[in-house]
């Protein structure tokens, strides 16, 4: 039997953009009209008014843990001016959570940046670090009691949205490359595989990542720790030393920088080869997931062990596993087979905190709303909530605290 810690962290989360609606003063509102051939978010799944539902529909399922998160181009939709309104309903959203039974894992910055400061020049602007710091500092008026705090969301993806283009709001021009514009999350026939993030804007948000931590433990008592997208890449024979150069660049840059972190947030979706020429496309398959990945349960494993050995024993918390699929029984047996994986790794000794499923309820998917990933389904018209029967499974494996899972194998 697979002892977890006591307090384990059975939750699912979700991200801002992609669920609360009208998040007009993001980088990404304004991105969103010339992605050719895409989706906008428009009004989401309107979580912004209904957060308080959604957190008692996971609840009362039985999880005990949220993840959610603030919206920079909320608090701040000019530079220096601070919303209080917001910064209260985000305080609200705390407190709703907290009041249902679930321990609230907060997340500073996930992908959208607010449009000033997108505009201003971005990431690679000479005052990025400070404006970010100085959110950070406004955030935590709202963040006592608060024990997890996420800073920055897959930066590793973050990098690479910058470098192709995401946060630029502009069309793409005549002679440039059009796979800039197609969505950071979503691999298939247009673009096979996810081009390499730039690792001179990865540097400068581990800077970021730093600056974030250093405020959050001078003025909070929680956790902190980044996001990383594990991409739970292996070699083909003979190509390790390929393996480690493209592993450097898209992930291991970033796991590096958590060394010393309070909890590294482990996201792992798929699994992909490397060869001589680097990586491989995901074969076509017909188990292949709604955003061209391949079927791999497994991932989460590999992903954990490399983060735990990369990171140098960093506590883990699976801050992010799921799969896009309209098949809900698809849902399930992905999620028992990447959980036997997680507790394999815990039964070898390593440090896992608790795990946290993406997503709580089908969202805005970066330029899409086909690939569903949600325990609950939405009705995009009505904005009502049905929970699919993943919920109420994942609630029974999480008030069991893991038993229910050994006990179906
Ligand atoms: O929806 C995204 C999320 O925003 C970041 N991690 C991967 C998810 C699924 O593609």
């Amino acid at each position: 039997m697979t002892e977890l810690i006591p307090g384990f962290l059975w939750g699912a989360s979700t991200a801002p953009h992609q669920i609360e609606g009208n998040n007009v003063n993001s980088d990404w509102w304004a991105f969103e009209p010339h992605m050719p051939g895409m989706a906008r978010s428009g009004d989401a799944i309107d979580s912004y008014h209904r957060y308080a539902e959604d957190m008692r529909l996971l609840a009362d399922a039985g999880l005990n843990a949220y993840r959610f998160g603030i919206e920079w181009a909320r608090i701040e939709p000019h530079e220096g001016h601070i919303s209080l309104a917001e910064l209260a309903h985000y305080r609200r959203m705390i407190d709703t959570a907290v009041d249902l039974g679930l321990t609230p894992v907060v997340t500073l910055h996930h992908f959208t940046n607010p449009r000033w400061f997108t505009e201003d020049g971005g990431w690679l602007e000479d005052r990025a670090i400070d404006r970010f710091r100085s959110y950070v500092e406004t955030a935590t008026r709202i963040l006592d009691g608060v024990e997890w705090v996420c800073t920055i969301n897959e930066p590793n993806i973050l990098a690479l949205m910058a470098l192709m283009g995401k946060s630029q709001q502009q069309a793409p021009a005549e002679g440039d490359d059009a796979e800039k514009w197609l969505s950071p999350t979503v691999e298939g026939d247009a673009r096979p595989v996810l081009p390499s993030p730039d690792p001179t804007i990865g540097r400068r948000l581990a800077q970021a990542h730093q600056a974030a931590r250093e405020v959050l433990k001078e003025r909070t008592g929680a956790k902190s720790g980044w996001t990383v997208a594990c991409q739970s890449l292996t070699a083909t024979p003979g190509n390790e030393e390929k393996l480690r150069e493209v592993r450097y660049v898209r992930e291991d840059l970033y796991l590096e920088a958590a060394r010393g972190d309070d909890f590294i947030g482990v996201q792992s979706y798929s699994s992909q080869t490397v060869d001589a020429n680097g990586i491989v496309p995901h074969p076509e398959h017909p188990d292949n997931t709604l955003t061209g990945n391949a079927y791999r349960p497994d991932a989460l494993g590999i992903a954990v062990r490399h983060a735990w050995e990369t990171t140098g024993h960093t506590p883990v918390l699976i801050t992010e596993n799921g799969i896009a699929t309209d098949d809900d029984t698809r849902r399930i047996a992905y999620t028992s087979e990447a959980l036997r994986h997680l507790f394999a790794t815990v039964d070898d000794g390593i440090d896992v905190r608790g795990y946290l499923h993406w997503t709580a309820l089908d969202n805005y998917e970066w330029g899409h709303w086909e690939p569903t990933f949600g325990l609950i389904a939405v009705d995009r018209e009505t904005f009502e909530r049905h929970p699919k029967p993943s919920l109420a499974w994942l609630g029974d494996i999480a008030r069991s605290g893991g038993k229910a899972l050994e006990a179906q194998a």
